[in-house]
């Protein structure tokens, strides 16, 4: 209970954070767009997320936190389009609950108009987990969000049971190949016929894939080779504060 006051009090008094993960076109080395990771800074501590997410999933804090980062990333978008020229967009992970509320959509189209930036600049990046745990609720708000220009990436896919026959059903933009995969890339050979797999899918329903959880040169080049080429890991960079995104977007745009 004190954690969950302390976190209540964080996020009124500005101590939640997001610091962000750039995701990279390894055809030139380019930033293509950042994930958005929430931290908190607690003290002289800077909280991760695996520290109090949970809690904030449970207590239901976890709302007004994913409001907050959708109206910080929208914020965060504005401050680079002015002076970066940052033409891509920063994705947000989306917890279900936040797809179980009807003004989902309504919210988001707040956050963007109220900095003045394009929908398109916010990506929602949800588990394929929760996408199936709870589709009915999902899937109205996917046509919604598609609708406005509001693009879906499924996270941690791979992982889950979904009907890959349904899944091409809906309106999604990217497949984020889990990081377990990756990790055991040219080291099992399941995890490059799952990783195989997962691009011929993608491609055949015509779907952007990354790839998360890039560690080495060796992972990177093998999932070049099978013919992805967006990337997001430590090979690159680590969720780093918004300054640190600034030398990448001043040497890459
Ligand atoms: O940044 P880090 O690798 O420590 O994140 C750990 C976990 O916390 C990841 O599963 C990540 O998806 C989750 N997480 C980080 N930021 C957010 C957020 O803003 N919203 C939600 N729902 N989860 C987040
Ligand atoms: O899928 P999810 O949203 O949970 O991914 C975000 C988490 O992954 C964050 O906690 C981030 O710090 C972590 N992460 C990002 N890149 C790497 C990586 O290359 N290796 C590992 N092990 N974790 C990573
Ligand atoms: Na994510
Ligand atoms: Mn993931």
């Amino acid at each position: 209970l004190e954690l969950e006051t302390a976190l209540h009090k964080a996020l009124e008094r500005g101590e939640i954070v997001l610091h962000y993960q750039p995701k990279v076109d390894v055809r030139g080395a380019r930033m293509v767009g950042a994930e958005a990771l929430m931290r908190w800074r607690r003290g002289d501590k800077l909280v991760p997320p695996g520290d109090f997410i949970p809690l904030a999933e449970e207590t239901g804090l976890i709302v007004p936190l994913s409001e907050w980062a959708l109206k910080e990333a929208a914020r965060q978008a504005k401050i680079w389009q002015l002076n970066f020229g940052f033409a891509d967009s920063i994705a947000v992970n989306l917890p279900s609950r936040m797809f179980e509320r009807s003004d989902l959509v309504e919210h988001i189209h707040q956050c963007v108009s109220a900095y003045g930036v394009p929908h398109r600049s916010i990506q929602l990046e949800i588990t394929e987990n929760n996408l199936m745990k709870d589709l009915q609720n999902v899937i109205p708000a996917l046509h919604r969000l598609n609708e406005v220009g509001v693009e879906i990436s499924i996270d941690d896919f791979g992982t889950g049971y979904s009907s890959l026959a349904y899944l091409t059903t809906l309106p999604i933009s990217e497949v984020k190949i889990d990081r377990t995969f990756v990790r055991d890339l040219g080291i099992t050979p399941q995890s490059s016929a799952v990783v195989t797999a997962i691009i011929a899918l993608a491609r055949a329903m015509g779907l952007r894939v990354i790839a998360e959880g890039v560690e080495t040169l060796r992972q990177m080049d093998v999932l070049h080779r099978l013919g992805c080429s967006l990337m997001q890991g430590f090979l690159f960079a680590k969720p780093l504060p918004p300054e640190e995104v600034e030398l990448w977007l001043s040497q890459t745009v």
